[in-house]
């Protein structure tokens, strides 16, 4: 399976992440991607690409323009307010304020584009943004000219970005690129699955509404785990995406036996749907020793669950999103993709 992958992710690296009211050094850093492509390297998975310039017409087409120009610009915007530290939302539009109306002012900028205040901004954050999109953009592009699959090294993550917010490690949603884009290449019915631990709140909303896009996530019930106020069960999709939208909240605890059935229940939907197209938001900190998550996958599971997805025998692009326990996150990944190969 090709892989691509861009060296360009660490130029997103910010030193703080506010956690349990202290900054800490981020869960989601560098490091994770070069434990992936090192897993990979040592099983042989070295058909690895760069993945040249981002189609910034597709993401323009996808995203919020206010919100593009802010990722561009804030950085410059935050040095010239003065401020010394990275960009930190601290206030946002909550309940019965106004969430329609950008402010002139850096600070309230970032609250208004913010979808949570753990996820720092630095100056090479949106030119890492754009190459984890790259790579996706670039792996849907080989599996539409023909291949079974390709695995997308994407970092930062995407699956919480909406068309218009960030946070939760996430600025551009590279998952939902990739369906965009299977569509336009001719693809009349895409599904995604999400199987990363946390709620895929932004390709949820992205295509909450469309009757073409199939979204399915595993997830740690919202009632528990981040990102909190999305993704119960009784959320199914509107207008012409009703029943489009199949989201599976599972309890802390939970291990291979539940997860897989809620796994399989999701695949039988997918087919049911008539996907023509595949693309697998994949996430491994589902793993039982995740930092941040409360699920109790073992290793060996992974390689069950990319066999079980290959069964669905649609082409398939796998985008990288969470997993935290560093050392483990390139054996999990490559288990996924490694079963998916054998399946
Ligand atoms: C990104 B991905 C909870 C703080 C929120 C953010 C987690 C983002 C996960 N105490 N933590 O889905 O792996
Ligand atoms: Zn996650």
């Amino acid at each position: 399976m090709r892989v691509y992958f861009s060296e360009d992710h660490r130029r997103h690296f910010p030193q703080a992440e506010l956690y349990g009211g202290q900054f800490v050094t981020p869960f989601e850093r560098p490091s994770r991607a070069e434990y992936v492509l090192h897993r990979l390297k040592d099983r042989g998975l070295t058909d690895i690409h760069a993945p040249g310039a981002p189609d910034r017409a597709a993401i323009a087409a996808m995203y919020d323009a206010g919100y593009l120009t802010f990722l561009e610009t804030a950085w410059d915007q935050w040095k010239k307010a003065g401020y010394a530290g990275e960009i930190i939302a601290a206030c946002f539009p909550a309940r019965r304020m106004h969430d329609t109306r950008p402010p002139r002012n850096i600070d309230g900028q970032v609250g208004y584009y913010a979808l949570a205040s753990e996820t720092a901004i630095t100056g090479g954050t949106w030119d890492a943004a754009l190459s984890s999109a790259a790579s996706a953009q670039a792996a849907t592009a080989h599996v539409l000219s023909g291949a079974r699959a390709a695995f997308a090294l994407c970092r930062p993550p995407g699956h919480h970005a909406t068309a218009d917010m960030y946070g939760g490690y996430c600025f551009l949603n590279n998952a939902a690129l990739a369906a965009e884009q299977m569509r336009a290449g001719g693809a009349a019915r895409v599904a995604i699955l999400d199987i990363d631990f946390h709620h895929g709140n932004g390709t949820q909303d992205i295509f909450y509404d469309r009757g073409d896009v199939f979204f399915a996530s595993l997830h740690g019930a919202p009632e528990d785990a981040f990102p909190y106020f999305l993704g119960f069960a009784d959320e199914t999709g509107k207008g012409a995406g009703e029943g489009a939208n199949a989201n599976y909240p599972m309890l802390p605890g939970t291990a291979y036996d539940l997860w897989s059935q809620a796994l399989d229940d999701a695949i039988a939907r997918i087919r049911a749907f008539g996907a023509e197209a595949l693309v697998v938001s994949l996430g491994v900190d589902a793993y039982m020793r995740d930092p941040i998550s409360f699920f109790r996958l073992d290793s060996p599971d992974f390689l069950d669950a990319g066999r079980r997805i290959a069964k669905l025998g649609l082409p398939t692009v796998f985008c990288m999103e969470g997993g935290y326990a560093i050392e483990e996150v390139g054996v999990n990944t490559v288990n996924v993709l490694e079963g998916f190969e054998a399946g």
